[in-house]
């Protein structure tokens, strides 16, 4: 069985009998007059098709005996092709998602009523319908998937509605080796990108060079899609998280966070560095650095099946408080959560902050970022290690280990650059 068609048998086995499935790709979204927003496929939808087309949607049948599954997509639309670009033929369709029954959207509200009604039909007896209701997804204009269990409600009141969001988030938190590998290019992408970042990082660059060296590379390369608004904080700007600007002059005594990705085919890498600008490691930033250093790579190590998300976080605020008060830089009887104030982990897959339950124990096939930090405002100094790590045989596998994270590393790394 082929990795999509493997999915939806996973997604079937979840179903109860006599039930069906809806999935829908989302519709474009308008920001004013007849401009759109770029359109972002449903991450769900895409998952189980491999398909970016928006108004298609995805239809599993489980029934007496037999299981069925449809893909609707919008007709050929000669007229939209010429103001908006090639849409998907049913063979493309076909050959992108494995999907045999590739139907046009004009017949699916046909299907649906035909499959939900009273009568036998060939399908025997539906009583549930699956529906992606968390969160509440955009079918038509003003028309949501918690609108539909409504009109489901009422013109079926034989049929329950049953939210399919658990189970599709359960399925993705288990990547197949196929996953794995496009995780794999997206960090070794991402690792290229930073290798250029780092040529051309220097005091006197502006945080917003940095960005556009490191995007530059993923657009030449295969025109790649960022995981998510690339971060470029200097100095105290790293004490803000998720720093939204870009602005600032980088200086030669500042140390500089980058937190970035690239996606491949749709997978996120989701990497944090932070170097220092003169290329040397001093004082509090050596002392710092080595602090969240030592964490990373304790908590990488420590990871097993079996544990949650939060302990992790329990065990990475223990070791990082040991360490600041050590070296230091915070008393004993102050709170760690003053300058360590995020978590330590997340799911990673097709979103950056992947759908997931914290409380899951984790188990193989997980892939969760190891990152802890600290951040240092009084000395102008924010630091992030990040890396992406698979659970396998029970304990933690770094996929990002290739990229520099040891001082001698980045130290030598950093006489490399461009004078
Ligand atoms: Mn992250």
């Amino acid at each position: 069985m082929g990795e999509l068609e493997n999915r939806r048998d996973r997604l079937f086995n979840r179903m109860k009998d006599n039930s069906v499935a809806l999935i829908y790709a989302g519709k474009e979204k308008i920001v004013s007059a007849d401009e759109l927003y770029p359109f972002e496929v449903n991450r769900n939808f895409f998952y189980l098709t491999n398909i970016q087309q928006d108004n298609s949607i995805l239809m599993l049948v489980k029934g007496l005996g037999v299981k069925k599954t449809y893909l609707f997509i919008d007709e050929y639309d000669e007229k939209k092709e010429k103001w908006t670009g090639k849409r998907l033929t049913s063979d493309e369709a076909n050959l992108l998602s494995k999907i045999n029954n590739v139907l046009y959207t004009s017949a699916f509200e046909n299907m649906l009523s035909l499959a939900l009604s009273k009568d036998d039909n060939q399908y025997g007896q539906i009583d549930t319908l699956y529906l992606d209701l968390t969160p509440e997804l955009k079918i038509k204009d003003d028309f949501y998937t918690k609108d539909l269990k409504e009109f489901i409600n009422n013109e079926y009141p034989h049929i329950e509605v049953s939210d399919v969001f658990p189970i599709l988030r359960d399925l993705r938190m288990i990547k197949s080796p196929f996953e794995i590998e496009e995780m794999v290019e997206a960090i070794n992408l991402t690792n290229s990108g930073i290798a250029q970042l780092i040529y051309n990082l220097k005091a006197g660059t502006y945080e917003f060079n940095l960005a556009d060296e490191f995007e530059f590379y993923g657009r030449s390369h295969g025109r790649h899609k960022l995981a998510f608004s690339t971060i470029i904080a200097s100095g105290k700007n790293a004490t803000c998280l998720h720093y939204p600007s870009q602005n600032d002059f980088i200086h030669e005594n500042d140390m500089v966070l980058f937190d970035l990705g690239f996606k491949h085919n749709g997978y996120c890498a989701d990497i944090s560095r932070t170097y220092p600008v003169s290329g040397v490691f001093e004082g509090k930033q050596k002392e710092i650095y080595e602090a969240v250093l030592a964490c990373n790579k304790y908590i990488i190590d420590y990871v097993r099946s079996g544990m949650t998300l939060i302990d992790l976080q329990e065990k990475a605020k223990e070791f990082l408080k040991e360490e600041c008060v050590k070296r230091g830089l915070m008393k004993e009887d102050e709170d760690i959560v003053k300058y360590y104030y995020h978590n330590v982990s997340h799911h990673l897959g097709i979103d950056t902050h992947d759908i997931s339950d914290r409380n899951k124990p984790l188990e193989n096939g997980n892939v969760i970022t190891v990152e802890p930090g600290l951040y240092f405002a009084e000395y102008g100094i924010g630091v992030r290690i990040e890396d992406d790590v698979l659970i396998k045989d029970g304990a933690g596998y770094c996929l990002s280990s290739g990229i520099a994270k040891e001082i001698k590393d980045i130290e030598r790394m950093m006489r490399t650059r461009k004078a």
